[in-house]
């Protein structure tokens, strides 16, 4: 059996129970056979692939907490400190009740390559909670988010472990997390990205994976002879990436018309209300329902179908296996021309081989959103020096970066021989990087 088949097998077995960890291994491993078979008696002897595909350390830890009723509540902590070749851990927190470890691992396992694109020295990692912070007051967000950092701050620090926010963790969350390190360790210092910007952080962060999703796909657009403007885009989610995601469309003369959350979808044929999608989310906190109080005119539907509306370009930015086979049959029946992931592994392996044989223009995530991740480096580079760059230099640098990462996983593709197959490029544009690295830090 190959390395690569024979690795893939036991990580399945020595992991039971963890599918989304298994599918990207399934996809990043088989992407990087090329790459391994150049050499492989080299790195079976090294062990790399077992290496790589175990996680450096894994925290989890008990979270307990008060609620409003003076009730204690039980939750579960972790974070799992996957790859440092490059660079200190980086990667978000995400607070929601799906959370477990083998959802993290699958994260961290992604953000390892994600990051390496980015040109910027950070290593992958990732954490979470299964706590939910829907219909929690703020200060029981505020105690559930000062128990969690009093067990995480012993993990973390500017030049160990620097976590962001992801799904359910925001400006707000951060907030609280970072007073919390602050007064158990009696130290400012850039241990997490996201921050509110009178206490050290970036400009553009808030905007980054939105601006940078569409700095990408406007990039790979330009790539394959296509203009972005005029084009109608169907957006997934309704939180951070996807409203961002929205902003820059309409910046750049596109179109989205639809968005979601997990009870229902909307669209607005005319185009969604960005103002409005601000106000219901990101000062409300409410649900999407509501969007039809301020358009009367748009179609709110329960449930999930944000995939069968026609249009020209989709940009998943909810969640995990949001797009199945289903999905990518139904968008290349009407004519889809891209689609690109702000979302972690929005897309089914079934889906985006379909999306590919297709010929659908499709941008994976971990090269799609990766601006995310790439501003908290430059948050984490600003805090260092103790200064602050205006919103034109950061967005600019996103700008460069995001059109960057095009180029490398395009060559990397065609330097492979599969040309157009970003997928593929992804992977191993970002895999060499990390290689090198290990190589020339011995077995650790
Ligand atoms: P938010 O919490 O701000 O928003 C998440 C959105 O997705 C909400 O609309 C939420 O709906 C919806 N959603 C979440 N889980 C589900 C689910 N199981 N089923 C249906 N809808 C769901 O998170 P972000 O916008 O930050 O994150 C969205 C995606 O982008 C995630 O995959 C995240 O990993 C990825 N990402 C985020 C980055 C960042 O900088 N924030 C960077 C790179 C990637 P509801 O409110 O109803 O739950
Ligand atoms: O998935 C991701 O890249 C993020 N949630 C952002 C991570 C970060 O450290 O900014």
């Amino acid at each position: 059996m190959s390395y690569v088949d024979e690795v893939i097998a036991r990580v399945k077995e020595k992991n039971p129970g963890q599918p989304e960890f298994h599918q990207t291994i399934d996809e990043v491993l088989e992407s990087l056979r090329p790459v391994i078979e150049r050499d492989e008696e080299k790195y079976r002897k090294m062990a790399l692939l077992e290496r790589l595909t175990e996680p450096e350390r894994q925290i989890k830890f008990r979270v307990p907490w008060i609620d409003d009723n003076g009730q204690v509540q039980v939750n579960c902590g972790y974070r799992v400190q996957f790859n440092s070749a490059i660079g200190p851990y980086k990667g978000g927190l995400r607070f929601h009740p799906s959370v477990n470890i083998g959802i993290l691992k699958f994260l961290g396992f992604e953000q390892i390559f994600k990051n390496s694109l980015t040109g910027l020295p950070i290593g992958g990692g990732k954490g979470g909670s299964d706590f939910d912070p829907k219909g929690k007051s703020d200060m029981e967000v505020m105690r559930f988010c000062q128990s969690f950092m009093t067990e995480l701050f012993r993990h973390v620090g500017a030049d160990t472990d620097v976590p962001a926010g992801d799904i359910g963790v925001g400006g707000r969350e951060i907030g609280y997390m970072y007073g919390q390190y602050k007064r158990l360790t009696n130290k400012y210092e850039s241990v997490l990205t996201g921050k509110g910007l009178s206490y050290g952080g970036s400009l553009a962060r808030t905007q980054a994976t939105g601006y940078g999703l569409l700095y990408f796909t406007r990039a790979l657009l330009k790539l394959n002879g296509i203009d972005i403007a005029g084009k109608t885009c169907l957006v997934s989610g309704s939180g951070n990436v996807a409203i961002y995601a929205i902003e820059k469309a309409y910046q750049m003369g596109a179109k989205p018309v639809t968005c979601s959350d997990s009870n229902g979808w909307v669209y607005d044929p005319e185009g969604i209300d960005l103002e409005a999608l601000k106000e219901i989310k990101e000062v409300n906190r409410a649900r999407l329902t509501e969007y039809k109080n301020y358009r009367p005119n748009a179609e709110y539907h329960e449930g999930k179908g944000v995939w069968t509306v026609k249009a020209d370009i989709a940009l998943p930015c909810a969640t995990q296996n949001e797009l199945n086979l289903d999905d990518a049959k139904a968008l290349v029946a009407n004519g889809v021309i891209a689609v690109c992931e702000g979302a972690n592994m929005p897309s089914t392996l079934e889906a985006t081989k379909y999306l590919q044989e297709n010929k659908v223009v499709f941008g994976p995530a971990k090269a799609a959103n990766a601006g995310g991740v790439a501003t908290s480096a430059l948050e984490m580079s600003q805090n260092a020096e103790r200064l602050s760059w205006t919103f034109e230099e950061v967005d600019e640098k996103l700008c460069g970066i995001m059109e960057n990462i095009v180029a490398n996983i395009d060559a990397a593709a065609k330097e492979y021989g599969m040309d157009g197959d970003y997928v593929a490029g992804a992977n191993i544009a970002g895999f060499k990087k990390v290689l090198d690295a290990m190589e020339a830090q011995g077995i650790v």
